[in-house]
């Protein structure tokens, strides 16, 4: 049997018979379908592998397209290329994320159905630039609209700002997005964009005042001490070395070598102009910004009663200025607590850490609902200038999912992870300094490191060494994780039902697929009464009583017995070990992941004291005084807890998502040490196994190899047989009868369905590709030796 690369376009490259077979060998399909031994992941990652060699980043299964970040700059997103995708048939041209956007537009067009794109892959796998691609494919290439033009461009330049904001460099992505992205991009009957809309998941807000070893604070703060101008830095109270405030330093790398600030402020701030800021505002945002820095710098002594004072008396001036509120009344706030018993308002004061906390739980809360408030505003200047006029209603949508991606540290998952952790009281390596190995015995859980924070080098630090990848997953990435669960539930059950409904649909049996169901997992976290946020928001309703840890002793008594979950109390002799007691570990359908109880209370409750917040209410910064409104000062109601907040709106998301047809772009990542050519046959592994590729090429196969219209499957192969060419009259499918019985395709080679042909072996495509181009080639032999005798 001959393969033929070219037969399915190949790449692009036309091969000539004789090299088909090497082409082939070289960079394998294009579609994992047509892989001969579909069952196997070896068979799968080699040929993924091949592709990645020769920088064919794309492959699709089916539908699905599958994309390897390639570290580097391939030049595939021109102008030209995105015309060589428009208005071609998906299959006949090389994989390509073009070819998705162009599929899904016109679908929109033709059908006006809804459409989402739902682009997923862990952290650093190329969700975000996929994103950033498909809007400007759709910004370059639709046609403008009647009016409001500049709509194009503000989709377009939302886009910095909310990554200023929003994205930050972590130890898995130098551009990681720290929160999670809807985008509805919106086209009028014409298929112009007239409009958009943004939903954010929430921000990672502790970003704000701790950053990991290795880990940087939200580019903006970097992006404006770099960039920003003299006379404005003057205004704002601020040095242009980020070192000078203690919120930057924590990660100990203030540097990136793959990110210039002073270059992408200028786009920042360029954008913020694009997208309807005046200088007022921008004035105002930055104001925030700049008081956050103050904040993180204000320090606190103990009077003789061990209650807290403010000494940092120029930040405070800086702050009180930027933020526009009375001096005595944000002292006060920052170091004493309002309590209101019997109808009397007493102020109790704090002491060190007390006051440490609220400073920092109120740069937390400016930070995170000024992003918010920026996600609105955005929302505003991308809203449809037509929304209110009839046409509005035909309107069709399409979506673009960026969401976060799924975080696990794992130790052993890649050889090239250098070792990690020392286990407490050993001298400090420093922060740059290569850190010794890794002690047997280390817990698995490690605090986070006192070492980069401030004692010398050599000097004996309290806490243990998080080296890499060892820092314990806290509530942040229980969220995120838990967000990504349901997006992977979403997939399987939309992937499967509309297999079985095309099966369906054109009267073909449908074969059973065997495939993880991760929806035990989703109720584990999600379920009323007995899953882990409902355990979580029980103990947060009984402040003063409740820790961290008898939330760990709650969920330990709930979900005893439950495959998906550990402790170290439930754990056998040789798991417990590597457990340590605050810590409970998810059985993700990505992987066992280990988070530590630490925070969890806290991060859930959110709360900001009352003084703290009465006081921001009479904030004269416009944009402060959006972002606390006074109204909730007189709201008895208890607010949701964060995790319920961020559950109630992913089932709101699935619901979107649910409503339109979607369309998957499933990313991974080659490496961890996010270089290009390097193909980490582990990690990768460990990514198609998650991402359920190969079930998902399972149950696309499920019998058969290719599906296509008759039309398109006529309109390719009616050379090859006399009676269908040059011109069928009849109807297609009697038409592509005709076709394979000349051919000699046996009966358990394929199946008509209603509207498509089904095969099932790839071999029998191949073969007929192999004949469409021996036709070709003797056709262009009869046509050169026709011209020469012509001369
Ligand atoms: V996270 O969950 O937000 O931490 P993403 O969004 O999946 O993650 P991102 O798109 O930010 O990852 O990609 C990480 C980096 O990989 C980018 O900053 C680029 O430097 C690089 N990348 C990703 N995709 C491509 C690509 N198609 N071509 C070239 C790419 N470089
Ligand atoms: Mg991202």
């Amino acid at each position: 049997m001959r393969y033929r690369a070219s037969a399915l376009g190949s790449d692009g490259v036309r091969v000539t018979m004789e090299s088909a077979l090497t082409a082939r060998d070289r960079v394998g399909v294009q579609d994992f379908v047509l892989l001969e031994n579909f069952t196997s992941e070896a068979a799968f990652i080699e040929n993924l592998r091949r592709r990645f060699r020769e920088n064919l980043i794309y492959t699709y299964i089916g539908p699905v397209l599958v994309s390897v970040n390639p570290y580097r700059d391939l030049q595939i997103y021109s102008r030209q290329h995105m015309e060589r995708y428009r208005g071609v048939s998906f299959y006949e041209v090389p994989p390509h994320l073009f070819a998705v956007a162009d599929t899904v537009y016109r679908a929109l067009r033709t059908e006006r159905r809804d459409q989402a794109v739902m682009i997923s892959g862990e952290s650093g796998a190329g969700k975000t630039e996929a994103t950033k691609r498909l809007l400007q494919f759709y910004a370059e290439t639709c046609p403008a609209p009647e009016r409001g033009g500049a709509v194009r461009d503000r989709l377009l330049q939302s886009n910095p700002v909310l990554e200023a904001f929003g994205n930050a460099k972590t130890l898995r992505n130098d551009n990681s997005s720290r929160f999670g992205k809807y985008m509805d991009v919106q086209f009028d009957f014409k298929g112009a964009p007239v409009g958009g809309h943004i939903l954010s998941y929430l921000l990672e807000k502790s970003r704000v005042v701790h950053q990991n070893h290795g880990e940087r604070n939200f580019h903006v703060f970097y992006q404006l001490l770099e960039g920003g101008e003299e006379e404005m830095l003057r205004r704002l109270g601020l040095e242009r070395n980020p070192q000078s405030y203690l919120y930057l330093v924590k990660g100990q790398c203030a540097k990136v070598s793959s990110i210039n600030d002073k270059s992408d402020w200028k786009v920042v701030r360029k954008a913020l102009t694009v997208i309807d800021f005046t200088e007022d505002e921008i004035e105002d945002l930055l104001s925030i910004v700049a008081s956050v820095l103050h904040l993180g710098n204000i320090h606190f002594a103990a009077d003789e009663e061990s209650n807290a004072q403010v000494t940092t008396e120029n930040q405070l001036k800086y702050l009180t200025r930027l933020l526009g509120v009375e001096g005595s009344t944000l002292r006060e706030a920052l170091t004493h607590r309002k309590i209101i018993a019997k109808g009397e308002e007493l102020l109790s004061p704090l002491n060190l850490e007390q006051a440490a906390y609220v400073r920092d739980a109120l740069a937390k809360a400016v930070y995170s609902r000024t992003f918010t408030w920026l996600v609105r505003k955005i929302n505003r200047s991308l809203a449809s200038k037509d929304a209110e006029s009839p046409s509005w209603r035909s309107t069709t949508v399409l979506g673009l999912l960026d969401i976060y991606g799924f975080e696990v540290f794992q130790h052993n998952r890649s050889a090239s992870l250098p070792p990690v952790c020392l286990s407490s009281h050993l001298p400090c390596p420093g922060p740059h300094l290569p850190l010794p190995r890794v002690p047997d015995n280390a817990p698995s859980h490690l605090e986070s490191c006192s070492v980069c924070l401030s004692p010398a080098p050599g000097s004996v630090y309290p806490l243990n060494y998080c080296g890499l990848f060892c820092f314990p997953h806290s509530f942040e990435q229980f969220c995120i994780n838990y967000c990504n669960e349901k997006l992977q539930q979403l997939f399987i059950e939309l992937t499967l039902k509309s297999e079985q409904e095309e099966y369906e649909a054109e009267g073909i049996a449908w074969e059973p697929v065997q495939y993880f169901n991760n929806k035990i997992i989703c109720d584990l976290v999600e379920e009323k009464f007995k899953g882990i946020i409902s355990i979580l928001d029980e103990e947060c309703l009984r402040p003063g009583e409740a820790t961290d840890l008898t939330f760990l002793e709650k969920l330990e008594d709930t979900i005893k017995h439950h495959p998906h979950f550990l402790t170290h109390k439930l754990a056998d002799q040789r798991t417990r070990k590597s457990l340590g007691r605050g810590e409970f570990r998810l059985l993700h359908y990505a992987g066992e992941v280990t988070y530590s109880v630490t925070g969890f209370l806290d991060k859930n409750n959110d709360l900001l004291f009352r003084n703290l917040k009465e006081t921001m209410c009479s904030s004269e910064n416009p944009i402060m005084s959006q972002c606390f409104d006074r109204s909730e000062l007189s709201d008895k109601k208890r607010p949701e807890t964060v995790a319920t907040q961020f559950k109630m709106s992913l089932l709101q998301l699935v619901e979107i998502l649910k409503s339109k047809e979607p369309a998957y772009v499933r990313c991974i990542k080659p490496n961890d040490a996010k270089q290009p050519g390097r193909f980490d046959e582990v990690l990768i592994r460990h990514q198609v196994k998650y991402l359920g590729l190969m079930e998902n090429l399972r149950v696309r196969r499920a019998g058969f190899a290719y599906r296509r219209k008759y039309e398109a499957f006529l309109q390719r192969y009616k050379s090859l047989c006399p009676e269908t060419w040059p011109t069928w009259k009849g109807r297609p499918q009697d038409g592509v009868a005709v076709l394979v019985r000349h051919l000699g395709y046996k009966p358990e080679e394929y199946k008509m369905g209603r509207t498509k042909i089904f095969i099932r072996f790839p071999k029998t495509l191949f073969a007929t590709e192999d004949a469409l181009e021996v036709r070709r080639q003797s056709l262009a032999t009869k046509i050169q030796a026709a011209w020469r005798g012509f001369h």
